[in-house]
């Protein structure tokens, strides 16, 4: 007997988030918990691979500022594909300062975040002010902002306390926060989405600190929702059949976490 929510279930709470069912609904929709993390330093690349891994993903996560060759137009593009392929934009920029220059960075810059990222994520280090000052920003614009709990690598500091101070940042300001980055289910509460990177078909690392779990291990055994892949798909020989087996295998482990 189970009593696990579906996706879809989960997108029909009164209390959450329109984002967070915005992303649960297309999860449900397109049969895929997986999230692309498209590490690369192309902008031609990145768009191309955008447009084939597209269907398969229900986010695509950048790190805009490893591109070498960034321009506005780059990120015209990207939204154009994700209204297309229907995913959300993460940008991996991990926000770490106080919130009045947390705001500048989501919002200026070079970049201008929230102009085109529907989620972003931050630290907790800082205290409350990080989610204020990016929420200041990000909620008159719907977007939403997921708090690191815990971090993949090895050493990580945030454990224990600290997992739990960011829980309760999230519980504060759940009209901003939909969820997490963690290694394993933090909260009960089926309105956060608990999203987990260091996911390969095999567990290991990379020799820079970085762990690896299996889609398996993360989705039916630690409680995670979403599944973070990087290089497990961009190194593979054919990466939209890697993404393809990654969507697949997630998929499969929700399906059986929820006892189906
Ligand atoms: O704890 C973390 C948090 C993040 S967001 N560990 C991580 O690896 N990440 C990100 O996930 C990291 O910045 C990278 O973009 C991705 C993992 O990439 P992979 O190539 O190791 O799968």
């Amino acid at each position: 007997q189970t009593t696990e929510l579906s996706y879809a279930e989960r997108a029909k709470l009164p209390n959450v988030h329109p984002l967070a069912a915005k992303l649960l609904n297309i999860m449900e929709e397109k049969s895929s918990n997986l999230c692309v993390s498209l590490d690369l330093t192309s902008s031609k690349e990145l768009l191309q691979l955008a447009d084939s891994l597209g269907p398969l993903v229900c986010i695509l996560k950048t790190h805009v500022d490893i591109l070498k060759d960034y321009t506005a137009d780059f990120t015209q593009k990207l939204q154009a594909l994700a209204e297309k392929h229907n995913f959300l934009i993460f940008e991996d920029r991990k926000f770490a300062d106080i919130g009045n220059t947390v705001k500048h960075q989501y919002d200026g810059g070079v970049y201008q975040i929230s102009s085109w990222s529907h989620i972003v994520n931050a630290h907790v280090v800082p205290g409350p002010g990080v989610v204020q000052g990016l929420g200041a920003i990000g909620k008159p614009l719907g977007r939403g902002c997921l708090l690191i709990a815990q971090m993949s690598s090895q050493g990580s500091l945030a454990t224990g306390e600290y997992t739990q101070a960011a829980l309760k940042m999230a519980e504060d300001h759940s009209d901003f926060v939909i969820g997490f980055i963690c290694g394993s289910k933090i909260t009960k509460r089926p309105e956060f989405i608990h999203m987990t990177p260091g996911v390969q078909m095999k567990a290991g690392g990379d020799g820079l600190g970085q762990q690896y779990t299996t889609p398996e291990e993360v989705l039916s055994n630690k409680g995670s929702d979403v599944i973070i892949v990087g290089r497990g798909i961009l190194e593979a020989p054919d990466r939209r059949t890697a993404a393809e087996l990654y969507r697949k295998c997630g998929w499969q482990a929700y399906t059986k976490r929820l006892g189906q």
